[in-house]
């Protein structure tokens, strides 16, 4: 396991372990991983290990044998004939990260990242979030005995995530204003010391993300799918899956590309708008808003990174409404029992729309990620799944009802 940080943007190498971005021109950091020693081996070597993000050590910038681990990773991949039937598809599956221990994709970024920072010595970690990084950075500090920050936008984190946080003992601090400010200031108390960033501009938070793409390829037996479907906020779990996808091929275990399809919410949507006009940087959303709380982000930090790899990978980015959202939400849980919080959900909607308009084909194989569990927002949920039947507590009374 060596590797180096390098700039994503001017490729020099960076050695202060404490930075986020790089001290020459503050571009966006990433690792760079020495395969070398993977070299001549192959995925079955790997599989004596169980499943999840551990499995794929090698590929990863920490010490295994010190790693903070709830057991994440290691999630179903279901393939949804039901909803493919629907949609006139029969390859379609869903990744579901909802089943990782806080209920998110998070908690692969996060053993890597709270293992990083219990190598680094740190004492507080902390980030900004929608709320589902909140909840995992919460549980490994926990695990880990260190001090959490978390900053989150008031009133627009979903329940279940602002539960999870303050559960944690997490210190939950609630800032008036968005993500991208809340974002903003964890950024400007990293720098001075206060403490470690965890957001996924930590360049060992995309590390363990990557998990999830490997996966996907060693649960279909190396055959590579498609295309990958997958919400886009603040726009690194694109670039991890990106990233894994090109560590496979380099080391010759797959020979082509899936092309990547980036969803975003219409409301929260500059990477979608910067792929329309072929550019390869975004401007910001300033007034971002969505159903889809979790992407609810204007000003993606990787966002650059996210272009790259659906321009290197032949893929598109593409925007659904907060109703095309929700519609697809209902559709998974009530034709596969799949439940996913809209976020998620934003890849469904991804789905039916290309499928509408001809862009996926019946036989493409399609593997949707779906980030998040469905109890991660209740509120949304009961408000969009029709009414409760109320009853006097006769037989009678319940007989009439189930008969209507
Ligand atoms: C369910 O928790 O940004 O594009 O602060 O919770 O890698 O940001 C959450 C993001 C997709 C987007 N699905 O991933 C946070 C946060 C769910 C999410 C995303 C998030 P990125």
């Amino acid at each position: 396991m060596s590797y180096i940080v390098k700039c994503f943007d001017c490729g020099r190498e960076v050695k202060d372990g404490l930075l986020d971005s790089c001290p020459t021109c503050s571009g966006l950091l990433t690792v760079e991983m020495d395969l070398s020693p993977l070299a001549g081996k192959k995925l079955k070597d790997l599989r004596k290990a169980p499943m999840g993000v551990w499995r794929y050590a090698p590929f990863l910038p920490v010490d295994q044998n010190k790693a903070v681990s709830l057991l994440e990773g290691g999630t179903p991949l279901y393939h949804c004939k039901n909803l493919g039937e629907k949609l006139g598809m029969k390859e379609l599956r869903v990744k579901y990260e909802g089943a990782n221990p806080t209920g998110s994709f998070k908690d692969r970024g996060m053993t890597v990242g709270v293992s990083r920072a219990v190598e680094l010595g740190c004492k507080v970690v902390g980030c900004a979030s929608t709320g589902n990084t909140s909840a995992s950075l919460a549980a490994y500090a926990a695990k880990a005995g260190l001090g959490c920050v978390v900053l989150l936008p008031s009133g627009k984190v979903a329940l279940g995530k602002l539960a999870q946080a303050m559960f944690y003992g997490a210190k939950v601090i609630s800032i008036d204003g968005n993500f991208d400010e809340a974002l903003d200031i964890v950024r400007r108390l990293a720098k001075e010391g206060h403490l470690y960033l965890l957001n996924s501009i930590n360049p060992f938070r995309p590390e363990g993300q990557k998990t999830v793409a490997f996966e996907i390829l060693d649960q279909l037996d190396l055959q590579v799918p498609d295309r990958i479907v997958l919400p886009v906020g603040n726009a690194a779990n694109i670039w991890a899956v990106y990233k894994a996808l090109t560590e496979f091929r380099d080391l010759g275990w797959i020979d082509k590309m899936p092309r990547l399809v980036g969803v975003q919410a219409s409301g929260s949507n500059p990477i979608f708008k910067a792929f329309e006009e072929g550019k390869h940087d975004f401007k910001p959303v300033e007034h971002p808003e969505t159903v889809a709380t979790a992407i609810r982000i204007g000003n993606p930090a990787s966002g650059r990174k996210a272009l790259k790899a659906i321009y290197d990978t032949d893929g598109v980015a593409v925007e659904v409404t907060d109703e095309e959202i929700l519609v697809g939400q209902k559709l998974l849980g009530r034709t596969e029992g799949i439940g996913v919080e809209p976020a998620s959900a934003a890849s469904i909607a991804g789905v039916i729309k290309l499928r509408q308009s001809g862009e996926i084909a019946s036989d493409d194989q399609v593997v949707c990620i779906c980030t998040g569990n469905l109890l991660k927002d209740p509120d949304t949920v009961i408000k969009n799944s029709g009414e409760i039947l109320k009853s006097k507590a006769t037989m009678e009374a319940v007989k009439r009802l189930i008969s209507n």
